[in-house]
């Protein structure tokens, strides 16, 4: 699950540093599914999402000829099989390399909770407490962006946290990039219910899609589409992040996009392949 981890990271961060204005999102999803063929993996663990400014709020929008714009972002869901073994991984990211200040408030605040909620993992703690903690860390930041909104959907058409995060949190990887594990101990329903234990392995996704044309979200952030996903593995008195190594921080997106840009500019490209570290 490692090398999985290892190979998508990279195909994230080569695919991060190639993107620009004009390349399409097919353009883009070839890439990536290039750096993971490269380096080993059988393929892709599920269809590449790519998805340019608005197309961010179709969930499972697959990549399109659409052309990635200067001043949108772009949000990369993928993740390749290796050895029978699946990762996830979400970034975002501004096709121009910077971030707009609207933007970046944005994407700071999907990160605050995802990172909140991964910090929170250990044995014993059960996905309900996760939820909680993304949950309560949007809605405050949301508050504090100037959002008027409710916890949860409710009758009366007022916004809710519900209608910019359209869902879960995450979900068990292994074999399968749904993996199983619902239902599978006595007296545990569901898996809000299930207790963590060392060696499982899931997703943190939280994210924001606030719609172009929501005249209930304040203007200077319509149209802005977030999600941040890591893999996850339970250790006996933590985590630890499986793809810790795929540009996150705002300060790395805009370092290593402005460092590639330059390098294109002269006439380098960058393809890399994994270093052979967790190869087995
Ligand atoms: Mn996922």
């Amino acid at each position: 699950m490692q090398r999985s981890a290892d190979i998508g990271t990279h195909a994230h961060n080569a695919g991060l540093m190639q993107c620009h204005a004009g390349m399409s999102e097919v353009e883009l999803r070839s890439f990536i599914e290039h750096v993971f063929l490269l380096n080993g993996a059988a393929g892709p663990s599920y269809t590449t999402i790519v998805a340019g400014g608005e197309n961010g709020n179709c969930l499972h929008h697959l990549a399109s000829p659409d052309i990635l714009r200067d001043g949108q972002l772009v949000l990369v869901d993928a993740g390749c099989e290796f050895a029978g073994y699946a990762s996830d991984i979400t970034r975002t990211y501004p096709v121009n390399g910077k971030f707009s200040p609207a933007q970046r408030e944005i994407y700071e605040l999907v990160l605050a909770a995802q990172e909140a909620a991964i910090q929170a993992v250990k044995p014993g703690v059960v996905w309900s407490q996760l939820n909680k903690i993304c949950d309560d860390t949007l809605f405050q930041g949301l508050e504090k962006l100037g959002f008027q909104l409710t916890r949860t959907k409710e009758a009366g058409g007022k916004l809710s946290l519900d209608d910019l995060m359209p869902h879960g949190l995450g979900h068990w990887l292994g074999l399968d990039v749904h993996d199983v594990g619902e239902k599978t101990l006595p007296g545990v329903r569901n898996k809000n219910e299930r207790p963590l234990s060392p060696g499982m392995v899931f997703t943190v996704e939280p994210g924001l899609y606030l719609k172009a044309d929501d005249e209930r979200i304040p203007a200077r952030y319509r149209g802005i589409n977030v999600r941040i996903e890591d893999n996850i593995r339970v250790t006996d008195s933590g985590y630890a992040v499986l793809t810790s190594a795929a540009f996150k921080s705002v300060a790395d997106i805009e370092q290593m996009m402005e460092y590639a840009l330059g390098m294109r500019r002269e006439g380098g490209d960058y393809m890399p392949v994994v270093p052979a570290k967790h190869k087995p």
